[in-house]
């Protein structure tokens, strides 16, 4: 079961203990943020957080709502987050059909992924309250760090069509609020977002945006999900949430919003337009310099009758984007799958921030193959960020990073088995050499072939018997009580 707006998810948080209510006007200058961060370091994450009457504010602000493995998992309508992965490795593997008759067994499966593209609607909860001359003031936008530029937006939904293909895109781009009716538009350059507006430049053309703030639990994923340029998010949001995502018309752009939002900016960003961003308290836990970003300008706020405001908090690891990213981990696993077979798994540890340190396992089958695998994710959607790659053997797991660190140090020669080079990195890396382009290292820590020029003998790893294994786990359970 998959939730059909934010507030829906908020009650069933409540109903399982799983959220907490702070009805004390907590400033969202600094101290909701500082009440942020303090949850998010608590074990397993914390509870999810209503502050139901902000100082200030006319609304409640909810965070932390993913900032746990069973949240992400309720959000996405799930158990475990692989189950995920097991739905989308079948629905993109459709099976090959021997005949006629076999054919015929394959049309649920078209009929299903028509069953998930978007749909429009006339009446929507997020145009209850239609305000032309609507401002940001009204909304309590946080400021979360002391030496933030002002207060960001943190959870938008940015939505875009490629003004010559009319393809949309959605994506989390942070926003500066400049003034009630203008903002920054932080989308870094190989983003969706950053695309279209480039599109929009070369014709000498307003780019329309509109802004989705508090969509459904599913949706909010979506727009974070790395997925391939061209791809809707939408439609990841209909296999997520099995149904199809209900959109409805703008007032004053010619773009479609998710009916089941809190809050609706509509706006455009002017070509050639620049203003001063940031300084901004970053999830890398630095503050990211300022620098010239798009302008977004408002024109018409729509919102429900009483909306919550949500948001999330970035800085110091972890926060609650690493559950955010770890369901990203896990769908996106069988879809690399399908070109990178060999692949096992992967795991992008918390303290790397997605792509600064990402662990992977696989199947070595011929000489060169951690190598390969290292060039693959340089050159695949964002994992071309990855910065420092570990390769390692199918029967090491990933997810242990203590096994990882033990089986580099074991099985690396650094000045054989180290792969340096240069790419794209991630708009947020200051200590590459360049903005957005620097060095990136893989490490080797598969066993070695002798066709990789390794003839030297390497050891086993230990491991006792079965059978005194099995003696010790009896004496074992004895001494330990259970
Ligand atoms: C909380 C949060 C904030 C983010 N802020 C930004 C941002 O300010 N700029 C940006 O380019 N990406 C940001 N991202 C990452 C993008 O949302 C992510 O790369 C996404 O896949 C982009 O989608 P796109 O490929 O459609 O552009 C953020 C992600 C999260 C989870
Ligand atoms: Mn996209």
């Amino acid at each position: 079961m998959t939730f059909p707006d934010i507030t829906s998810f908020i009650a069933e948080l409540d109903r399982r203990k799983e959220l907490a209510r702070i009805s004390d006007r907590v400033s969202p200058d600094l101290e909701i943020s500082a009440v942020i961060d303090r949850v998010c370091k608590s074990p397993g994450g914390g509870p999810a957080l209503l502050f139901e009457q902000p100082a200030g504010a006319t609304m409640p602000v909810a965070a932390n709502l993913f900032g746990s493995m069973t949240r992400i998992c309720l959000a996405l309508g799930v158990e475990k987050l692989d189950e995920l992965a097991h739905e989308i490795e079948e629905l993109t593997t459709p099976p090959q059909p021997r005949g006629f008759m076999d054919a015929l067994k394959l049309m649920p499966l078209a009929s299903r992924l028509t069953d998930l593209m978007p749909k429009t609607v006339k009446d929507a909860p997020c145009q209850e309250v239609i305000k032309m001359d609507g401002g940001l003031d009204e909304l309590p936008v946080l400021k979360t760090w002391p030496e933030d530029g002002g207060p960001f937006i943190t959870l938008p939904l940015v939505i875009t069509r490629d003004p010559e293909t009319g393809m949309r895109n959605i994506g989390t781009y942070r926003m500066q609020v400049y003034d009630r009716r203008t903002t920054g538009m932080h989308w870094q350059r190989h983003k969706g977002g950053a695309q279209h507006h480039r599109v929009a430049e070369r014709l000498g053309r307003r780019l329309e945006v509109a802004v989705a703030l508090g969509a459904d639990p599913v949706l909010i994923y979506s727009a974070t999900a790395p997925m391939p340029e061209g791809l809707d998010e939408l439609m990841l949001a209909g296999v997520i949430g099995k149904r199809r995502v209900e959109m409805v018309k703008c007032r004053t752009v010619d773009l479609e919003v998710p009916a089941n939002a809190q809050i609706v900016l509509e706006g455009y960003v002017e070509p050639g337009e620049r203003r001063r961003e940031g300084p901004f308290g970053d999830h890398t836990g630095l503050y990211s310099l300022a620098d010239d970003f798009p302008v977004f300008h408002l024109q018409c706020i729509t919102m429900r009758k009483s909306p919550v405001y949500v948001t999330t908090l970035v800085g110091r690891p972890p926060m609650e984007d690493f559950y955010i990213g770890k369901a990203s981990e896990r769908i996106f696993l069988p879809l690399i799958r399908k070109t990178l077979p060999e692949i096992v798994d992967m795991h992008f540890p918390a303290a790397g921030i997605f792509h600064n340190i990402v662990l992977v396992s696989i199947d070595k089958r011929y000489p060169g193959h951690a190598r390969k695998i290292m060039s693959a994710f340089w050159g695949l959607g964002q994992l071309m960020f990855s910065k420092c790659i570990v390769v390692v053997d199918k029967d090491v797991d990933v997810h242990n990073e203590a096994e990882v660190a033990w089986i580099a140090g074991t099985h690396v020669d650094p000045a054989r088995d180290i792969e340096i080079t240069r790419g794209p990195v991630d708009d947020l890396d200051d200590a590459a050499m360049f903005p957005s382009f620097g060095g990136k290292m893989g490490i080797d820590a598969t066993r070695k072939l002798p066709a990789e020029g390794v003839t030297r003998e390497f050891p086993k790893r230990l491991a006792t018997t079965e059978a005194a294994r099995a003696r010790a786990e009896e004496i074992w359970a004895r001494i330990s009580g259970k």
